[in-house]
């Protein structure tokens, strides 16, 4: 026990008519939402990275918070995961999820570390008995020490590629020993600043053989979750090779991985590439290659991974429709993957983030269900696409030449009329739900 949440209460649902700010307003976990209860849906997790490593640094300034759990040694580390739990309880967080680099500290020596990793991982097991949270993820951190600065798997030093794929071994050991639903795959490093000094062939072979050594050793230990990766355009390194959905796509197919491999689309990352969020979860889903979601919010201004936490309920909406509509989550969830400003600093603020966070997303959540059982959306999309049943049609697609295809358009004298797109009527039907 810490008294670092110490006069924080467990948190309840308590209804939009409570004013209570410790209280969720929308989520309700038991609340059944196309007959799924509604933690069952959402899938919630905190991230500890950002909550109990993060120090409220940017990049003209150092630490902001203090925090009890701050140090290098083991017992700081033990501390930080008895807050963490704490913080997993009086949210009723179903899951968490995790590096290495976030729970234990870094040994001399990769067998120090190891060490280090794995007594927080017993230690984690120990807490996971008495308590209901889950792992939906782990992850290895191949990205902050300075070992990692030219890539990890795409490192030019052999070395290094060796250092990761140890490091990855040890990971989803730890994620197999946790009952982890998932492992994740975030290139952190895999990318180039210059192709002055940059071979994309070779970074590219090593990259696909490494993920198949993943895939290979999830099969070895018996792991049951699902390998994801997770895209991102830019930031640390200037060209990120894992760019967006349909990239990574291409990168599993190259290597004959798409049916292996799924993907972690994260809202900031959709928009630093330039898409909408939703789009990214409709390239997976069309694909599918989707798995899990990292719930976040960037500004829209800084053009930087900001991971704020989640606000903006009508777009959240939309993203929801997509994975509803897809049939929801498997394996996946929705991972707070989302910090605290720099100015927050009281305990209280990371309570309080979480539960705005909860609560847009079952706001969203509760408005693409109402959505795709009105069903005038879909219903419009299949009108649209409607020509497409015809059996002329079907088989123009299946058996069409361009020479038999261009001979019935001459004899049907075929003069397609262009028809409505009707974008502000569905905006519109949006509108009524959000
Ligand atoms: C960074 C990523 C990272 C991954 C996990 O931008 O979002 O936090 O989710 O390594
Ligand atoms: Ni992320
Ligand atoms: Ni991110």
């Amino acid at each position: 026990m810490t008294d670092y949440f110490k006069n924080i209460p467990a948190i309840r649902y308590e209804g939009t008519t409570s004013s209570n700010e410790f209280a969720f307003h929308h989520y309700n976990p038991d609340e059944v939402v196309m007959g799924k209860r509604m933690e069952d849906h959402l899938r919630f997790a905190v991230a500890y990275w950002h909550s109990f490593a993060y120090q409220g640094g940017d990049p003209f300034g150092g630490q902001t918070f203090e925090r009890p759990w701050f140090g290098e040694t083991m017992a700081d580390a033990k501390l930080k995961a008895d807050a963490a739990f704490e913080l997993f309880d009086i949210l009723n967080a179903p899951f968490f999820c995790f590096h290495d680099a976030d729970v234990r500290p870094e040994g001399k020596t990769f067998a120090e570390s190891t060490r280090n990793l794995e007594e927080i991982v017993d230690y984690f097991a120990l807490k996971m008995q008495t308590s209901k949270t889950r792992l939906l993820w782990g992850t290895a951190n191949l990205f902050t020490n300075r070992r990692f600065m030219s890539g990890a798997a795409t490192n030019p030093d052999p070395d290094v590629f060796a250092y990761s794929a140890a490091t990855v071994k040890t990971c989803m050991d730890a994620t197999q020993k946790l009952g982890g639903a998932n492992y994740v795959l975030w290139g952190g490093r895999e990318g180039y600043e210059t192709l002055l000094n940059t071979d994309l062939k070779r970074e590219a072979e090593q990259a696909g053989r490494f993920l198949q050594m993943v895939v290979d050793y999830k099969y070895k230990i018996g792991f049951k979750g699902t390998i994801l990766i997770e895209p991102k355009p830019q930031e640390p390194s200037k060209h990120q090779y894992d760019y967006d959905v349909a990239t990574v796509y291409g990168f599993l197919r190259r290597f004959g991985l798409e049916n292996e491999v799924k993907v972690n689309i994260e809202q900031g990352h959709a928009i630093l590439a330039g898409h909408s969020f939703e789009h990214e979860l409709a390239m997976a889903t069309s694909m599918g290659i989707f798995g899990s979601i990292d719930m976040n919010r960037n500004d829209y201004q800084s053009g930087w991974d900001t991971d704020q936490f989640p606000n903006n309920v009508p777009e959240m909406a939309l993203a929801y429709y997509e994975v509803l509509k897809a049939g929801g989550f498997v394996n996946g969830g929705t991972n707070f993957d989302a910090k605290i400003r720099r100015q927050s600093l009281d305990a209280e603020d990371l309570v309080l983030s979480h539960i705005g966070g909860m609560d847009t997303c079952a706001r969203a959540l509760k408005a693409a269900a109402a959505m795709l059982e009105d069903g005038g959306l879909e219903a419009a999309r299949a009108a649209r696409y409607a020509g497409w049943d015809n059996p002329t049609a079907q088989a123009m697609l299946k058996e069409g030449t361009l020479d038999s295809i261009a001979a019935r358009v001459l004899k049907d004298n075929l003069n397609p009329q262009p028809k409505s797109g009707r974008q502000e009527r569905l905006e519109n039907l949006v509108n009524r739900f959000v």
